[in-house]
């Protein structure tokens, strides 16, 4: 271990002036802790897994890792010796205030956060004064990284303490590539929503490229709550926002396997071993690691081996259990209680039992070197993992690295997420006390032949998906995210193309406009009738369509009695229900084709029965479509109903003219001869037009790029995989288009925007 001194390192660049693209690893703590000692800072390293993960990589070239020092340092001097010192060990220092710490890392990190996640709801405290403080420090690490960071760089930010920065780094850093990794549980929506700020906190990591988990379990709830408080819903881990892409992946976690294996074969380790063992005067040795914390299980695990004790007296003066618990959190008030019930328990459990050579538990509260928590590992028969919850648990997988003899036993929790990953451990339900204490005795008495089976099974696997495995998965998969959001987007229509297009409209003799109602034009509405035309909007149709130049078809898959109703008094040419009813400017509505509707009471019958068995949910019937509409029934179902309806109609469609289109909240039936891109063609067809531009926003206005001439502008609304030419990323930025081009000033427009 090594200690650095400030004021020793020799001044390095300032890395704020470096221009190379970097990676920046974000966290809530620095992978150092400053300590004062006799008068003087120190940097003491720190020797987590992560730590070690990203070791090889923050160190490198002009990269860095940003987060807290560990210390609170009020002296501005002194603060900026240490920025100096950290920068020059490509480290740089967000300083925190005692209240913020007390507010944003013991309150609402550690007591409102923590406890959900790790499904203490009835242990967590909703208090908005920790929730402002928790935004603002999440801000704080923001500002602090806005300073250092370039817009093509990368960032890592890590764990539940910086839930809202992706979103607000995206903001500051549109271009950057974010990615966030949780490192304790997502839990099931049905307890995420318990908190009161569960959509904030959502929307904060929603701003990353790439959001990794543990499990795939973490991974489902996720998206779940996404779907369920935000409104996206997810294909293949893909989340699509609207205006971006962004994944979710499950990205287990590993441990220096080479370190845990070397560190074990050291002479040094092997002499603590022996003198450990002479020590305790027992046959077989049960070991229990963690932090302390309410989520570790530790007073279940003592009441399992007390009742192993009691159940097996053979093995009294043969086993002991050597308990070590690592102070954490303890300004927390469940923590001290924790404590106390952890202290009266093994002082009972010894009481009973003890003898004068033997104490059938070891307790040490405190932390051990490495070298000291090797030799435990190495000298354990069994391993007792045993947490309530865990996101991965690193512990049970340095124990199985430790045992270069290949004996011993791992006894895991299925509920951490390292169970997903070592299934030849004996996994328990920690809660069933009955089944740990036969466990137990079945480890006990393993055959060192299937004890060996089972390690080497979960040596191999471990050593494979080891922690820098772990680090290239993930930046792979960012990688990956970046390129697939390219091939996927389409160009945002910037000021250049603008003025190109511009230019274009104002040479062209006669010109026509595409323009989508709902969602290119106006925002929708969770009420479809509530989606009338603004004042606004009908002047800039009127001013639009005004010039004789201008050929302007608005277009909808709504009734035409509505389009009617709404814009029938302008000079404009309308679409309506998705094609099959048109109306050119100063004439009647006419049907696209002669269609027949004598397929609809069939049809009808089978929304009838999806209506009844999916309450909420209705059937809309337009002259030549029929609509099931499930945006009111309970989201899931909803989803799944829709999917049995699409495959019932498919199967039915298969020999009919009939198309099944699976839309947002809806599932529309119409003759296959009706779409919106057909009937564009015939306006494509009869009038002459040497400027085009068409304006949609869903998978249905697809039809309408696909049938426009090269030369015409497609603009979609929202940046998702599209045939269209360019994006703009809302309706209020198409409706600044159309007014710019005909010099018009509208007032609800933000003024930016004009
Ligand atoms: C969180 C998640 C997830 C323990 N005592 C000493 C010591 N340790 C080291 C262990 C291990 C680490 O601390 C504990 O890691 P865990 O994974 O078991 O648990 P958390 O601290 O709760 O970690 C967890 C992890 O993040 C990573 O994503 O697995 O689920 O809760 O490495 O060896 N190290 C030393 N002395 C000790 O006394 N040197």
């Amino acid at each position: 271990m090594w200690t650095h001194t400030l004021g020793k390192q020799l001044q390095q660049p300032d890395i704020r002036y470096n221009h190379m693209a970097k990676l920046i690893i974000v966290s809530n703590r620095l992978p150092v802790k400053l300590q004062e000692h006799e008068g003087r800072l120190d940097f003491k390293p720190s020797e987590g897994g992560l730590a070690t993960g990203l070791g090889s990589i923050y160190k490198k070239k002009n990269n860095l890792w940003i987060g807290w020092p560990g210390m609170v340092v009020e002296e501005e001097a002194q603060q900026q010796q240490i920025v100096e010192n950290l920068n020059g060990q490509n480290m740089h220092p967000v300083f925190l205030t005692e209240k913020e710490i007390k507010e944003f890392y013991e309150g609402f990190s550690n007591e409102t956060l923590w406890p959900t996640f790790h499904y203490f709801s009835q242990y967590a405290i909703y208090e908005q004064q920790l929730w402002e403080t928790y935004v603002e420090v999440n801000q704080k690490y923001c500002d602090e990284l806005v300073k250092v960071a370039e817009p093509d760089d990368t960032i890592w930010v890590h764990d539940y303490q910086l839930l809202l920065l992706p979103s607000m780094l995206r903001e500051k850093l549109p271009e950057s590539t974010i990615g966030f990794f949780q490192h304790i549980p997502f839990p099931s929506y049905e307890v995420f929503r318990l908190l009161p700020w569960r959509k904030e906190l959502l929307e904060g990591m929603l701003g990353s490229d790439l959001i990794g988990f543990h499990t795939y379990d973490d991974m489902r709830h996720f998206l779940s709550s996404v779907n369920r408080l935000v409104g996206h819903g997810s294909t293949h881990g893909w989340i699509n926002t609207g205006n971006r892409s962004l994944l979710v992946d499950s990205f287990p976690m590993g441990i220096d396997y080479e370190k845990y294996e070397q560190t074990a074969d050291s002479e040094d380790v092997k002499k603590r071993e022996k003198i450990f063992r002479n020590n305790l005067h027992s046959k077989k040795i049960v070991l229990s690691i963690d932090r302390l914390d309410y989520s570790k299980g530790i007073p279940q695990r003592l009441q399992a081996f007390e009742l192993f004790l009691e159940r097996y007296p053979e093995f009294h003066e043969k086993v002991t259990l050597v308990m070590l618990v690592v102070p954490s959190r303890d300004a927390v008030e469940k923590y001290k209680e924790l404590k106390n019930e952890v202290d009266e328990l093994v002082g009972r459990i010894n009481g009973k039992y003890s003898h004068m050579n033997w104490n059938p538990i070891q307790y040490f509260y405190r932390s051990y070197p490495l070298e000291t928590l090797s030799a435990f590992y190495r000298m354990a028969d069994v391993a007792l993992v045993t947490p309530m919850r865990d996101g991965m648990n690193l512990v049970c997988k340095e124990y199985v690295a430790s045992k270069l003899d290949q004996t011993g036993v791992l006894i895991l929790s299925e509920m951490a997420g390292a169970s997903k990953e070592l299934s030849e451990a004996l996994l328990i339900n920690p809660n069933d006390i009955n089944q740990m204490v036969e466990t137990l005795h079945t480890a006990l008495t393993m055959p060192e032949d299937i004890q060996k089976q089972h390690m080497q099974h979960m040596q191999e696997s471990l050593r494979r998906y080891n922690i820098h495995h772990w680090v290239s998965m993930f930046m792979d998969r960012l990688s990956y995210v970046k390129i697939k959001q390219l091939s996927m987007a389409t160009t945002y229509l910037d000021e250049a193309t603008y003025q190109e297009l511009s230019n274009s409209y104002e040479e062209a003799s006669s010109r026509l406009f595409f323009l989508e109602y709902d969602g290119a034009l106006v925002d929708y509405h969770n009420r479809p009738l509530m989606a009338a035309p603004d004042e606004d909007l009908l002047e800039l149709l009127q001013m639009l369509s005004s010039n004789p130049k201008n050929r302007v078809v608005v277009i909808s898959s709504r009734e035409k009695d509505n389009m009617q109703r709404w814009l029938g008094h302008l000079n404009i040419d309308l679409i309506a229900e998705h094609g099959v009813w048109i109306k050119q400017r100063g004439t009647g509505w006419q049907t696209m084709t002669s269609l027949i509707d004598d397929w609809k009471s069939d049809i009808r019958l089978i929304l009838d029965l999806y209506v009844d068995r999916t309450p909420g949910s209705f059937i809309e019937e337009k002259e030549y479509s029929l609509v099931w509409h499930y945006r009111r029934v309970e989201t899931g179902l909803g989803e799944l109903r829709a999917r049995e309806l699409v495959s019932h109609l498919n199967f039915l469609a298969t020999n009919s003219n009939l198309q099944v289109l699976d839309g947002q909240m809806a599932v529309e039936i119409k003759a296959q001869e009706v779409s919106k891109g057909k009937a564009t063609g015939y306006w494509l067809n009869m009038y002459p037009h040497d400027f085009v531009l068409a304006i949609g926003d869903d998978w249905g206005d697809e039809d309408i790029f696909k049938a426009m001439p090269r030369e015409a502008y497609t603009v979609k609304i929202g940046n998702s995989h599209s045939v269209a030419k360019y994006h703009l990323d809302s309706c209020e930025e198409a409706r600044k288009l159309l007014s710019r081009l005909i010099g018009l000033k509208q007032k609800k427009l933000p003024k930016e925007l004009l």
